[in-house]
């Protein structure tokens, strides 16, 4: 974490920027995943520090802060050498700021618009009667606050509104009611991240015998020392008399010609929004997630939701199917084509066995049987983990976020899957060469025992008739007609059950490489709209973690 600016450090224009464009950056990149209330003090900064620094930075708006009757109106008198601000006996008497501009009103009147401080509570310190005197403070915008104890409401939302504007703050306490728990618990310990821009005085130190002063202030340190404003200048005033404020007029001549207040108080905005900020991005962002364990889970759910395995069966069933048509004994074939062709059965791109059938578009709806209630929930709990593995070592709100965004497409994944697997070349559209080599031999064969069949239905028509006997060919000692008809038949029947086991192992390895470039295809669909979406997450907090990184350089 960056350490506290020590009082003599200077900062820079540039790297505050820098800095407040970091956390500029952090909210975008964090924007709609976590609560807008913890990001409430972030905004306020960037665009309160973004109209700080356009306007006028000859200027230093310090505001007089306390409780009511410390003295403060009697202070900005004092400083200012008029009754500006009326000093009352009847508590409180302040009820809103009224400003004191050292120097030319211009960029003043602009930075005192914004401030919130009416005209007619404006005042200019400039007259010929002073000479140089005044000189050292030119550009100090004194403001007296009304009391931040007041019974009034009213004034203590004025004084934290104005708390949250100025550049630097004087605390003015007085013997009374230095110790009070008001002005330490609830203001000056929210204020130790802006040691550097933050005075206190003990006013009315004329009404302390001064033997006894030494042992207030001490008393006084240690308990800015409990609120962690150690090292803040703490210093005696009198309102009252002439020369018993040269210890504050000198502190703010100091931080008027240094112009650092300003810069130094944004600083100090950064860095408690940093503190803040760095909850909600304490660890770096996760690597490799999810593990691929988790990826093969979502793959396997993914897979059956989609039908996968119903496809890819009717992958081997029509497999079998087409080769059967085209390798079968040929007068049973017709009979075979009766029955539907599993792929057909579920609307899915068809054979080129039949040229005129137009190819199903890619999109089209397909008949795979809808996921199971068991199918649909595996699923869910699938995508749940990949949420859950890859956002668990985040702080919250991160981990809710992760799964929201693994969640974030369910709704739109049945129709991407249904498109997958309807868009998957099912490796069934080509007519294997040996299909047509068999389905041919097939033929063959049964045209020869036709042929076979038919010489000797015509030789017993001759007979018959008493026409003169056919003189068959004989093949050793069987006639030739005989020998084709039973070869023929015996051969096809042969040739059927040789080529069955070839179609079993084939249909089998078809349906392996269905279900491969299936499951291949499904699993883009997961990482298009699982993966990328938890991915894109990811990728958000490792913005943010780097522009918190940036913001607390
Ligand atoms: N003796 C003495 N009296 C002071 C001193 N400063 C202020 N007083 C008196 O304390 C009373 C309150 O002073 P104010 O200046 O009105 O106090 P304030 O802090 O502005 O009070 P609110 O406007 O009510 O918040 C007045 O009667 C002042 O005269 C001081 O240094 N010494
Ligand atoms: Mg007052």
């Amino acid at each position: 974490m960056r350490e506290a600016l020590r009082r003599d450090q200077r900062v820079d224009a540039d790297a505050l920027v820098a800095r407040l464009d970091a956390i500029r950056r952090f909210l975008d990149a964090v924007d709609g995943e976590v609560p807008d209330t913890r990001l409430v003090g972030a905004h306020t900064l960037v665009e309160r520090a973004g109209t700080r620094l356009s306007l006028s930075r000859d200027h230093t708006v310090v505001a007089l802060a306390g409780a009511t009757g410390s003295g403060k109106s009697s202070l900005f008198n004092s400083l200012a050498g008029m009754e500006l601000s009326p000093v009352g006996v009847r508590r409180p008497t302040t009820g809103v700021a009224h400003a004191c501009v050292w120097g030319p009103l211009d960029g003043g009147n602009r930075l005192l618009d914004w401030v919130g401080v009416l005209p007619r509570h404006r005042f200019v310190r400039e007259s010929a009667l002073d000479g140089d005197d005044e000189s050292a403070l030119h550009g100090l915008i004194l403001l007296d606050l009304p009391d931040f104890d007041s019974v009034q409401r009213s004034h203590r939302l004025e004084v934290d509104r104005l708390l949250g504007l100025v550049d630097l703050v004087v605390w003015v306490v007085d013997p009374q009611k230095y110790a009070d728990r008001v002005i330490h618990n609830s203001y000056l310990r929210e204020f130790h991240r802006h040691r550097e821009v933050t005075v206190v005085v003990l006013n009315q130190a004329d009404r302390l015998p001064p033997a006894e002063l030494p042992r207030v202030l001490a008393d006084l340190r240690r308990l800015l020392d409990v609120d962690g404003l150690d090292g803040v200048p703490l210093l005696a005033t009198t309102a009252v008399e002439p020369d018993g404020m040269t210890g504050l007029r000198e502190a703010l001549e100091r931080a008027v010609s240094d112009r650092q207040a300003a810069l130094r108080r944004l600083s100090g905005d950064a860095d408690t929004v940093a503190a803040a900020l760095g909850e909600l991005v304490a660890v770096e962002a996760p690597g490799h997630v999810p593990d691929a364990a988790t990826v093969r889970a979502l793959d396997r759910a993914l897979a059956e939701s989609a039908g996968v395995p119903a496809v890819a069966a009717a992958v081997e069933g029509a497999y079998r199917h087409r080769a059967g048509g085209a390798t079968g004994w040929p007068l049973v074939r017709g009979w075979r084509k009766l029955r539907p062709d599993p792929l057909h059965r579920l609307h899915l791109p068809g054979p080129t066995t039949d040229p005129q059938r137009p190819a199903e578009p890619v999109l089209a709806a397909t008949s795979v049987p809808d996921p199971t209630a068991a199918q649909q929930s595996a699923l869910g709990l699938a995508i749940r983990a990949v949420g859950d593995r890859s956002g668990e070592k985040l702080p919250a709100p991160w981990p809710a976020a992760v799964t929201a965004a693994a969640r974030s497409r369910l709704a739109d994944l049945p129709d991407a899957l249904d498109g997958a697997v309807a868009g998957t070349d099912l490796g069934m559209d080509r007519r294997p060469f040996w299909w047509r080599l068999v389905g041919a031999l097939q033929w063959l064969v049964t045209l020869a025992a036709v042929a076979g069949l038919g010489w000797l239905v015509l030789g017993y028509a001759l007979r018959a008739l008493g026409l003169p006997a056919l003189d068959y060919p004989r093949v050793g000692e069987a006639p030739l007609p005989t020998v084709l008809l039973l070869g023929g038949l015996l051969a096809g029947l042969l040739v059927a059950a040789v080529t069955r086991p070839v179609i079993r192992w084939a249909a089998r390895r078809a349906r392996q490489r269905a279900e491969q470039r299936l499951t291949e295809a499904v699993s883009r669909v997961g990482a298009e709209y699982v993966l990328i979406p938890v991915r894109a997450l990811l990728d958000r907090y490792a913005l943010a973690r780097c522009a918190w990184q940036d913001a607390t350089r």
